[in-house]
């Protein structure tokens, strides 16, 4: 689950109540802690004059009312549902209490019963990151650690999983990378790979059954996205450095859970202003890691040549029903290689968009422009 934005979020309230800031290090020493020892490192780090339970009595009730709002992690329910069908076995191995990880799951009864044991964080002696919690967990399904594949987001619980021998696929909850253990792939425990998001996770490297969803090389987005809001300018460099136009989408028309999408290259089906002629698309959502944005955009590209006077959307409503995922979003050395990628994932959409369940959504209701 994504708690961490809505940890962190509550985190830095009650450090700037004590007038301190809530650093990087900080985030990072804490992260997937239990929450005493995580205050605890809180307090040390940023030499706060209270204890971990004062400052954890003031987050608590700040965060009770709210666990129930964190989303799954974007791929979460694809690979659970998966795993499940296929007779894998899961655990969960959480910092969490017993008593918040049911607030957490309060709305979600498939995802807890997923799984065929669960070691909270008051029913270990130390928490993350010592191994105690895998190690007990892989101990109540009855398999040695080395059976074990760990998916963590955490620096701590990557480095809890080492210590228990078993080997992690770490999938960062925290943009700098640098802050977690690096991947050997070829080591028998240990951190195995640092993937973008659970979307990219290959169960066949592992030995695990692999994922059967997959519609020409996109992966089927469960939710679709509707999004609709006016194109704004964007940099101006789409159509003339890359020969690409992408209508750039009003960013306070992305809703929360957008905000927090994966970053990453998506195709879908657009229509723009009071035409309802709707058209193919692949969009990028995210940094931009070639121009080094500092905001995050959602840019589709619309597969279609529109002449003037009708290629000027800048003002129009957009509305995109974005259904498939194709890639994350990659740093490329040169324009030239960018543009071929960009190209090749047009080609992709182009393809996988004719066939269901894609097909389907062209004539989705949300597409069309509403009436004056
Ligand atoms: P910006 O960086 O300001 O977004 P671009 O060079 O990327 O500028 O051009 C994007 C603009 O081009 C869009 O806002 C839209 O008005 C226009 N446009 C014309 N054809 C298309 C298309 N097929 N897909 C997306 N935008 C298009
Ligand atoms: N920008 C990147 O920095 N990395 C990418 O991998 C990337 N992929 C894209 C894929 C598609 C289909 C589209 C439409 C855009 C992509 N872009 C990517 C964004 C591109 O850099 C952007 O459109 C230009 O910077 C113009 O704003
Ligand atoms: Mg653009």
């Amino acid at each position: 689950m994504d708690t961490e934005s809505l940890v962190m979020e509550v985190a830095k309230t009650v450090v700037e109540r004590q007038g301190k800031l809530l650093t990087a290090e900080v985030a990072r020493a804490s992260m997937g802690k239990r929450p005493l020892e995580a205050w605890q490192t809180v307090a040390e780090m940023l030499d706060i004059n209270r204890t971990a339970q004062e400052l954890f009595d003031e987050s608590e009730p700040l965060l009770v009312e709210r666990w129930h709002q964190a989303p799954l992690l974007p791929g979460a329910e694809r690979l659970l549902a998966h795993f499940r069908e296929q007779g894998v076995a899961m655990a969960l191995a959480t910092s969490t209490s017993r008593a918040t990880l049911k607030r957490k799951l309060s709305t979600r009864q498939d995802v807890e019963g997923a799984f065929l044991a669960t070691c909270c964080g008051d029913e270990v002696v130390e928490g993350k990151p010592a191994p105690e919690c895998f190690l007990r967990t892989a101990h109540s399904m009855g398999v040695p650690p080395s059976a074990c594949l760990v998916i963590e987001d955490s620096p701590s619980g990557v480095e809890a999983a080492i210590a228990a021998g078993m080997r992690v696929v770490t999938v960062p909850s925290i943009r700098d990378h640098a802050f977690y253990p690096q991947p050997n792939p070829d080591s028998l425990s240990g951190c195995v790979s640092l993937l973008p998001s659970l979307l990219e996770f290959r169960p066949e490297q592992f030995g695990l059954p692999p994922f059967a969803d997959r519609v020409g090389e996109t992966i089927p987005m469960n939710p679709v996205w509707r999004i609709k809001g006016p194109v704004v300018k964007g940099f101006g460099r789409g159509s003339k450095e890359l020969g690409i136009p992408t209508a750039n989408v009003d960013p306070t028309s992305l809703q929360g859970q957008l905000a927090e999408a994966v970053t990453g290259i998506y195709a879908g089906w657009a229509s723009v202003g009071a035409s309802p002629g709707v058209h193919m698309m692949a969009m990028s959502i995210g940094w931009n890691p070639v121009f080094n944005n500092k905001e995050k955009t959602a840019e589709p590209w619309i597969l279609h040549d529109f002449q003037p006077p009708h290629n000027d959307f800048v003002g129009q409503e957009i509305r995109l029903v974005v259904c498939a995922y194709i890639r994350p979003e990659a740093n490329f050395e040169s324009l030239e290689a960018l543009v071929a990628r960009i190209h090749r994932d047009a080609d992709v959409a182009r393809e996988a968009l004719q066939q269901e369940p894609y097909q389907g959504l062209k004539a989705d209701g949300f597409l069309q422009p509403s009436q004056p």
